[in-house]
């Protein structure tokens, strides 16, 4: 090789070894919503085990796109592309909606809890007294 042509061979390498992009990782993501916070730019999800990269848990994803949270609703269930880098930082490309389950006692609030906000009020003891107490203080 002439030696005009072997520089031109390094200044090349060194050129892409300086110039690539990080490396990044692609992930299927399958979970359900439990939290969906735009003002964040996340969304707390309850996923599955990514295979080759951790068990299933619940923790919030950051997105680069805020749109991807539009109509995103707790119990949401979802599926979606978790695009990990080399340098740890991690997010979701892609989530879409595949169907919805409402979340057992999300607000502490029992299965009844629709029963109770259509109903009309069914005063408690304590709320039926309390006003009582007030008047009969004055
Ligand atoms: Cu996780």
């Amino acid at each position: 090789m002439a030696p005009l042509a072997r520089v031109s061979v390094v200044l090349l390498l060194v050129t892409l070894a300086c110039g690539r992009a990080p490396e990044t990782r692609e992930y299927a993501l399958q979970g359900q919503v439990l939290a969906v916070r735009p003002e964040r730019r996340e969304i707390v999800i309850r996923h599955e085990d990514i295979e080759g990269l951790m068990q299933g848990m619940i923790m919030p994803f950051p997105v680069q796109d805020v749109s991807l949270l539009d109509g995103r609703i707790p119990g949401d269930l979802v599926s979606g592309t978790l695009v990990v880098s080399d340098t740890g930082a991690a997010y979701l490309s892609t989530l879409v909606r595949t169907g919805h389950q409402d979340l057992p006692d999300a607000q502490g609030a029992a299965p009844a809890a629709t029963d109770a906000a259509q109903g009309s009020a069914v005063p408690s003891p304590a709320a039926d007294g309390a006003p009582d107490t007030v008047h009969s203080g004055h």
